[in-house]
This record gives C-alpha cells, sequence and structure tokens, in this order.
C-alpha cells in the first residue's frame, strides 16, 4: 500500500503543476517522486527541477511550504541557477524507512503576482546495507555501569544496529582479553564467573566487531563501568571461646578478648541481657563489672555471651562469636598439719637418710594423697633435710666437728601444696638442735722429753699437749699420774695446757731419766658432761746433763820430796782428779808456786825440770808450792779446782852453801804470777753469795789474827813451822822471792805455807784469786 498512494498523489501532483488556466508559470523538470535510499549521507542531493514564468520579465521565487511529516533532513531549495534549484538533504539528515519511508515536501511558487504550488514527493526506501551507529553518537555518553557482585552471565548491553544487512551478523569484542562474554546476538555479558575484587572500580573499554557474510563489518565501541560493591569483613576466627576465672577476684579484671578482623570494628554484646559482664566496644576485652561470688549468686557458674562485632560504618557488617564463662570456687584453706611446728634434738652423729618424723596433714580439698611436701628453699645449714613424701629425713651429715660450733640449730619450713586451683599451701617450721657427742678419744702426741738438769723451779721445759678431735678440738685436762713412789713432785703439767715444767731438783749423776704417766681427759665433748674419755700416756723425761760440778782431786794436796838430780822423764806425782759428771775432760795446768819453771806437766803427770842450784847463778827454791788447776772442759761452762803439790827439792851438791848475806847481792825480779780464768762467769747470785761468803771469811781471818795476836801478846811462840830444820834455807828462798820491803808482809804469809789450803775463792773486791784454809782462815794470794 505504501508505493500505491504516492503514485496517485504523482498524478495529481503532475495535473496541478501542468494546469493551463495559469499558464504563467513553467515548471520544468519537476521529479515528482524521488527514491531515496535511507542510506544517503547528509547533504546528497534529492532532486532538481527548473521554474520559469512565462512572462519573461518575470524571475520566480520559491518558497518552501511545508514538508509532510514535518522534519528538518530537508534543506530549503537552493538556486543554482536564475531559474534551477535543487533540494538536498541537510547536515542533520537521518533517513529511516523504517520509521518514515515518504516525505512530501509542498513549495510554492510565484511569478508576479500568479502563485501556484508543487509538491515533491521523496520515498525512502530501505537500504540493504550493514551500519553500526555512527561514533559521534557515543561521544559523551556515560559508560555502561555494572555493579562488580553482577551475577555471572548478566545482560549488559544489547547493541543496536542502525541499518542491518540481510545475511546473518556475527558479533565479536575486538580485545579478546577483556572478561566480558558476548553472545551469537551480539549480547555483552558479565563473565561467567562473576568479577573479581580487583576488577571492581575499573572502566573498560571494548569495540564490538560486526561483520556480514560479504566481509562487511563494523564496530560499536562501548564502555563498561565495574562498580564496586561493599564486602563484609568483620569476621571472628572462631565462633566460640571459653574461659574460666576464680570468683572473688573483685570487680573490673579481664576476663577474656575476642577479636574480630575487619576496619573500624566494634563490639557489644547481644545476649543474655547482663549486669555482671561488660565489653569495651573499642577493645573487645570482657570484664566483669561486680566482684564474683558464687555463694551470693550461683547462677554465675556458667555464663555463654554473644558478642556481635560489627564495622562501626557499615552496621550490616557483622559477626558473632559466643563466649563461655566458667566462674570456679576458689580453693581458701590450705592443708591442716599436726603438729604445726616440729622442735626437737638429734646427736651429730645422727646418719644421713635418717627419718625424724613423719608429717600428717589433712586436706580440705582433694584426697590427702595429692599433697606435696618440700623442703622450702632457705634452709640452714643448706642440705640439712630433705623429704621423702611426708617423712622428713635428714639430707646430710650434722657435724659438730664440721660446723665448728656447738649445740647449732638446724632451721627449715617444710612446705606442704594441696592440688587445689589455685594450690594451698600451709608451712610447718622446722626446728632441730644438733647436740655434741664425744666420739674420738685424745691422743698423746709427743713421749719423750728432756730436761736440762739445773733447770729452775718452775721452768718450761716440753709441751705434752694431745689431740682430740671432738669439737672444741682439743679441749683436754692434764694430770700427771701418782706413781708407787707417790704424787709426782718433780715435775708439774699445766692442767688446760698441757705443758711441762720443772720443779727439781734434777740430777742427772743421780737418775738420768723418768717415766711419768699423764692423762689426757676430753672436757665438754659430748652433751652428757659426764661422757668424758680419757687417755693415758707414758712419757719419758730425759734428763739432760749439764756441767755442774768442779773435778776433784784426791788428795787435794800432796808433798813430795825429790833430788835436783832426778831424771826429766821420772815423774814426781800423778794427780787423781774425777769429775762427776759424764762427758768432762780434764786438762791440768800449773798456775803458781813454778819459780823459774822447774816443773812440767805432761796431763795429770808432774814432771821435774832441771834445777839449778848454783850459788854463783841461779839458786832455785827448795821447796815448790805448785799450784795445778783442772778444768773439766774446755768450752763453756767449764768448772776447775786447784791441788797443790809440794815438792821438796834436795840439792844433790856438796857446794857449802853461800851465807845468806851474800846471797842478798843477787837482786831478783819477783815473779808474780797471774792467771785469769777465762771461763769463770758466776751468775749474780753467786757472787752476791761469795760476796757474803767473803765477808764471813773475811771477818772470821780478822778474828783469827787477833786470836793470835793475843795469845802473842800473851808471850807464847806461834806455831813452829814445820820446816824448821831448813829455816836457812828458807829464808834464802823468802829472799830471793820478795824483796826486803816485803818482809812484814812475807813474814805474815809465812804460816800459810804450812797450811793445807782446801779451798780457792775469788775477792770480790779486787776480783784476785786466793786459797784459803778453811780450818784457819789463812789465805794465800794467787
Ligand atoms: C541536478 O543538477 C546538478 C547541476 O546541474 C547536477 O549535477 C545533478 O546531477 C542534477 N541532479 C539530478 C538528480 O538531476
Ligand atoms: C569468617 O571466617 C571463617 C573461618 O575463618 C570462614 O569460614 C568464614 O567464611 C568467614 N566469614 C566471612 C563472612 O568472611
Ligand atoms: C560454649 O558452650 C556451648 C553450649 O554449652 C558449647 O556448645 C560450646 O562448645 C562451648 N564453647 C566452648 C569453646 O567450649
Ligand atoms: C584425709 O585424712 C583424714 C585423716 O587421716 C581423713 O579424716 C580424711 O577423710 C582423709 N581425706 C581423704 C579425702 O582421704
Ligand atoms: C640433699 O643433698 C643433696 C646433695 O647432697 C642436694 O643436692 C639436695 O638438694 C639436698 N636436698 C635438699 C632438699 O636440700
Ligand atoms: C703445744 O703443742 C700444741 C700441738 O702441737 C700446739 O698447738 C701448742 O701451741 C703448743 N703450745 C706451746 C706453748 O707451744
Ligand atoms: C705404761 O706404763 C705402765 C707401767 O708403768 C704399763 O703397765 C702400761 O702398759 C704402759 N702403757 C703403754 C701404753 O705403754
Ligand atoms: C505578452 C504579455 O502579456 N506581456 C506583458 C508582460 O508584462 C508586462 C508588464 O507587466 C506587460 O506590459 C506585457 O504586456
Ligand atoms: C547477504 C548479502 O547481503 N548478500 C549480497 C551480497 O552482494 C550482492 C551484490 O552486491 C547482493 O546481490 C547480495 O544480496
Ligand atoms: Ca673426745
Ligand atoms: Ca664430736
Ligand atoms: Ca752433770
Ligand atoms: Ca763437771
Amino acid at each position: 500500500m505504501g508505493l500505491k498512494w504516492p503514485l496517485s498523489f504523482l498524478l495529481l501532483f503532475t495535473i496541478y503543476a501542468t494546469d493551463p488556466a495559469s499558464g504563467q508559470i513553467d515548471l520544468d523538470g519537476i521529479p515528482g517522486t524521488v527514491w531515496l535510499e535511507d542510506s544517503v549521507p547528509p547533504g546528497t542531493t534529492v532532486a532538481n527541477f527548473s521554474v520559469k514564468c512565462t512572462n519573461s520579465s518575470h524571475l520566480p521565487i520559491v518558497v518552501p511550504k511545508n514538508i509532510i511529516p514535518t522534519t528538518s533532513f530537508f534543506n530549503p531549495p537552493n538556486a543554482l541557477s536564475v531559474d534551477t534549484y535543487q533540494v538536498s538533504l541537510s547536515s542533520s539528515a537521518a533517513l529511516d524507512a523504517r520509521k518514515v519511508n515518504q516525505y512530501i515536501l509542498a513549495y510554492s511558487v510565484r511569478c508576479a503576482d500568479e502563485s501556484t504550488e508543487v509538491q515533491l514527493f521523496v520515498q525512502v526506501i530501505a537500504a540493504d546495507k550493514l551500519e553500526c551507529s555512527s561514533r559521534s553518537a557515543d561521544i559523551g555518553r556515560m559508560p555502561i555501569q555494572v555493579p562488580e557482585d553482577a551475577t555471572p552471565g548478566l545482560y549488559i548491553y544489547i547493541p543496536v544496529l542502525k541499518r542491518e544487512s540481510k545475511g546473518p551478523l556475527k558479533f565479536t569484542i575486538e580485545d579478546a582479553s577483556l572478561p566480558f562474554q558476548i553472545t551469537s546476538d551480539g549480547i555483552v555479558q558479565a563473565p561467567a564467573t562473576g568479577f573479581s575484587h580487583e576488577q571492581a572500580g575499573k572502566i573498560f573499554s571494548m569495540n564490538i566487531v560486526v561483520s556480514d557474510d560479504n566481509g562487511t563489518s563494523c564496530r560499536m565501541p562501548i564502555t563498561v563501568e565495574v562498580l564496586p560493591v561493599y564486602h563484609n569483613q568483620v569476621n571472628f576466627t572462631e565462633t566460640s571461646v571459653a574461659r574460666s576465672v576464680l570468683e572473688n577476684t573483685g570487680p573490673l579484671k579481664e576476663i577474656i578478648q575476642v577479636h574480630a578482623t575487619g576496619e573500624n570494628v566494634r563490639y557489644q554484646i547481644v545476649s543474655p541481657d547482663t549486669i555482671y559482664f561488660t565489653i569495651n566496644p573499642e577493645t573487645g576485652v570482657i570484664m566483669n563489672t561486680y566482684n564474683l561470688d558464687l555463694e551470693r549468686h550461683p547462677g554465675l557458674a556458667q555464663t555463654q555471651l554473644l558478642v556481635r562485632a560489627y564495622n562501626m560504618l557499615h552496621p550490616s557488617d557483622s559477626a558473632s562469636i559466643t563466649v563461655n564463662i566458667t566462674v570456679k570456687p576458689q580453693n581458701l584453706l590450705g592443708p591442716l598439719c599436726s603438729p604445726a611446728l616440729f622442735v626437737t634434738d638429734i646427736p651429730e652423729t645422727t646418719p644421713t637418710g635418717t627419718a625424724l618424723w613423719p608429717l600428717s596433714c589433712v586436706d580440705a580439698v582433694g584426697d590427702n594423697s595429692s599433697l606435696h611436701y618440700q623442703i622450702e628453699d632457705g634452709q640452714s645449714p643448706i642440705y640439712s633435710f630433705r623429704m621423702d613424701g611426708p617423712v622428713l629425713k635428714v639430707n646430710t651429715t650434722l657435724d659438730t666437728e664440721l660446723m665448728g660450733t656447738l649445740y647449732f640449730q638446724c632451721k627449715a619450713v617444710i612446705l606442704v601444696t594441696d592440688s587445689g586451683s589455685p594450690p594451698r599451701t600451709t608451712r610447718v617450721p622446722v626446728l632441730v638442735t644438733v647436740s655434741p657427742v664425744n666420739e674420738y678419744p685424745p691422743q698423746c702426741l709427743r713421749r719423750s722429753f728432756s730436761v736440762p738438769e739445773n733447770s729452775g723451779f718452775g721452768e718450761f721445759f716440753g709441751n705434752a699437749s694431745g689431740l682430740d678431735r671432738d669439737y672444741p678440738f682439743n679441749n683436754l685436762e692434764y694430770n700427771i699420774l701418782e706413781t708407787e713412789a707417790g704424787p709426782p713432785t718433780l715435775f708439774f703439767i699445766g692442767r688446760r695446757t698441757g705443758l711441762l715444767y720443772a720443779l727439781g731438783p734434777l740430777d742427772y749423776e743421780r737418775k738420768k731419766s723418768y717415766h711419768l704417766t699423764i692423762s689426757l681427759k676430753d672436757v665438754d665433748n659430748d652433751a652428757n658432761r659426764l661422757e668424758q674419755s680419757t687417755t693415758l700416756c707414758n712419757i719419758t723425761i730425759n734428763v739432760q746433763d749439764v756441767n755442774d760440778n768442779p773435778p776433784v782431786c784426791e788428795p787435794p794436796f800432796e808433798e813430795r820430796s825429790i833430788y835436783s838430780t832426778q831424771a826429766r822423764t821420772v815423774s814426781v806425782t800423778q794427780l787423781h782428779c774425777t769429775d762427776a759428771d759424764e762427758r768432762s775432760e780434764l786438762s791440768y795446768s800449773i798456775v803458781g808456786g813454778n819459780t823459774n819453771g822447774r816443773f812440767r806437766l805432761e796431763g795429770d803427770r808432774l814432771f821435774p825440770n832441771t834445777f839449778s842450784y848454783n850459788r854463783d847463778g841461779i839458786f832455785d827454791p827448795l821447796t815448790f808450792e805448785l799450784l795445778i788447776q783442772v778444768t773439766d772442759s774446755r768450752s763453756a761452762p767449764a768448772l776447775s779446782t786447784t791441788a797443790t803439790v809440794i815438792v821438796h827439792v834436795t840439792p844433790w851438791t856438796t857446794t857449802v852453801p853461800t851465807p845468806a848475806t851474800t846471797t842478798t847481792t843477787v837482786s831478783k825480779e819477783p815473779i808474780i804470777l797471774h792467771r785469769t780464768v777465762e771461763y769463770w762467769s758466776p751468775d749474780p747470785w753467786f757472787v752476791v753469795i761469795l760476796t757474803l761468803t767473803g765477808i764471813f771469811l773475811f771477818s772470821a781471818l780478822g778474828l783469827l789474827l787477833w786470836c793470835l795476836r793475843w795469845r802473842k801478846a800473851q808471850g807464847e811462840m806461834s806455831q813452829p813451822f814445820q820446816q824448821n830444820q831448813e829455816k836457812g834455807l828458807e829464808r834464802n828462798y823468802i829472799m830471793a822471792e820478795e824483796p826486803s820491803k816485803e818482809k812484814d808482809k812475807g813474814s805474815a804469809e809465812m804460816p800459810s805455807l804450812h797450811h793445807q789450803f782446801d779451798g780457792r775463792a775469788q775477792d770480790p773486791v779486787t776480783g784476785q784469786d786466793y786459797l784459803f784454809d778453811s780450818s784457819s782462815g789463812a789465805r794465800r794470794w794467787l
């Protein structure tokens, strides 16, 4: 039908235009009907026609009148020349046969005052040609928006072709790597697996390529934006947690902290509606608000909290967790032990491992066998005791000797722990006093001592102290036991020191050694004071010899007569001297009376030398009074004695002795013998005694002399000299011996020559030695 009615119009248009009545307008070349494919581009010429006025002096004017249906697709007629007009498609022309297949363009043509109307029929026919929507149509268009969580395969875009060709079409997406799929109908779909997180928020630009069999193709650009979608992030790693707490631990104690993943997480307790527990919204710490007391609120034993965590900015993003809270009863009583304190005494010899005491404890909770016993650290002394189950045992030797103290105390604490939760403990103090035991008898150390015989009264000479290994060490009491002879008198032992002292008198020459028994008794070695042990020691005390006896000559005074011709090898006499001391070595020397050296000693034998009785020369004395000193040692201390030998020499000559007067001319220097005994160094006390003795003797002598004088005064002659018959010789001797000036003194001394000098002493004032006669008091200076 569409094609039929334009034809009738065309006829009408023709008749109308060639209306002869007007005759003044000459329309030429009006096409009447024009066929246009709708694919023709804008600007395409639709029709040409020429208009002329019959009166040539007039110019035709063509004015567009209307277009049915109204459209702007057509340009007004454009005069190409004076009478030729062109109708073309406007730049906005978009013909589409599927919408409008005919346009009637009406124009009014005027020549002077004549006018006529012309119509142009434009038939639009569908072009058989593939054409995508023009690119310019997409400019400024919003991208297609698809949520990130779009269901897989969701239709995103259905392409609309501007013009389709008849044959089958093929649709492809130019960039195959894009995550979109396209159906054979050209529908763009979301990916089969849905969008990934990474694709969220991105904008994808792609071209859909449409092609037909003839190889014609066009591109449709589209842009797809994947809109990000909020994902729930808040989550707990567990679905439920449990925690046990003890009752009565006070309020606001942390019980447990829950933690959810996610951002801006806040926490809340959803159920139950409790006043006993609270949660910190920001940290998730669950605390108790009030003290949890099971006795008052038994219902608190088990609580199940439902805790919700949510994103503060997306409250629907949330997760929940179950929190089981168990409140346990407290174990408040520790084990009860009997006795609560342990005090005892043990001897130091108690062996290691000895069981001292089984502890009996009762537990408030749990059974008795689950109790744990142990010695608390810090016992003193260390390691003293240990626990073997409930039994207290000695763990180390508790030795007084090792500790170095008596009655020391061991302190420890037994810790009894039960199996409750938390474990409760009880402390049992232990106080053990270790008492000493006398374990060791005393021992003697030395058995032999020596003491010099001249030891003074109370002089120390030996250390007889013994040994006792009990503490306090060597605490001994010493005693010298009585012998058959009675209590000891010569020696003394320090009661506590064991030091030996001499009491005396001792004499090596009389008794060389003593055997004593000393007793060593230990003191305070045992808790029982009577528990003492005694050891007897036989000791020997050797008396050491000391040179304390002077030599003794028997007889101390001898008288011999010889001839002056006696051979030198024949001894005059032999001295018989002895010394009581064992190691004495007697030596002899003539210390006086050896005028002109007429005698010599060989050992203890006295030999004469050659005498001289020459009246004109040397005339030896006829009587020699030889003083012989006998010394008992060559080294100090040395003692000596003096023996006197008087030798009468009978000159064996016929010579008549010269008168004494002649001999007076013979002047000889008197020989005064001084001999100092080097070894005489008496003790001070001896000097004092000697002095006293000397004074005494002096006075005795004085008294004697006085008696003699007194007797002389009575007219009695003094006792005649023994050698009266030799008076002449004697005088001669005196003359030779002493100058005449000394006559008085000489006569005073004369009697002494005939005395037996039985002693020898030293003058305390002058230090000179002299011989004395103890019976008469007479003395002679040496
Ligand atoms: C119209 O006239 C122009 C100029 O003379 C010519 O180019 C064109 O082909 C003509 N169009 C038709 C449809 O006659
Ligand atoms: C939460 O975590 C559990 C295990 O960690 C997991 O199985 C679950 O899918 C998670 N839920 C969410 C919403 O992420
Ligand atoms: C918490 O209690 C519930 C119910 O009694 C139980 O099913 C769940 O296993 C408990 N959770 C834990 C961690 O014990
Ligand atoms: C613990 O011992 C005490 C006394 O021996 C006894 O009375 C109590 O029953 C015992 N307890 C248990 C749990 O055995
Ligand atoms: C018992 O003694 C040993 C060593 O002799 C020591 O290692 C241990 O700690 C002692 N025991 C106690 C409870 O002191
Ligand atoms: C005696 O001997 C003992 C043991 O040998 C010693 O300890 C003590 O000091 C001695 N005493 C004296 C006074 O020397
Ligand atoms: C000590 O001497 C006495 C006799 O004097 C003797 O019976 C005893 O056995 C001696 N003891 C020792 C240990 O020699
Ligand atoms: C032949 C004809 O009619 N000519 C006319 C053209 O128009 C002019 C003026 O309008 C007339 O004068 C002529 O007569
Ligand atoms: C399918 C299709 O459009 N085929 C066309 C290919 O081109 C020839 C000639 O131009 C047409 O005759 C066909 O109809
Ligand atoms: Ca002892
Ligand atoms: Ca002891
Ligand atoms: Ca002696
Ligand atoms: Ca002697």
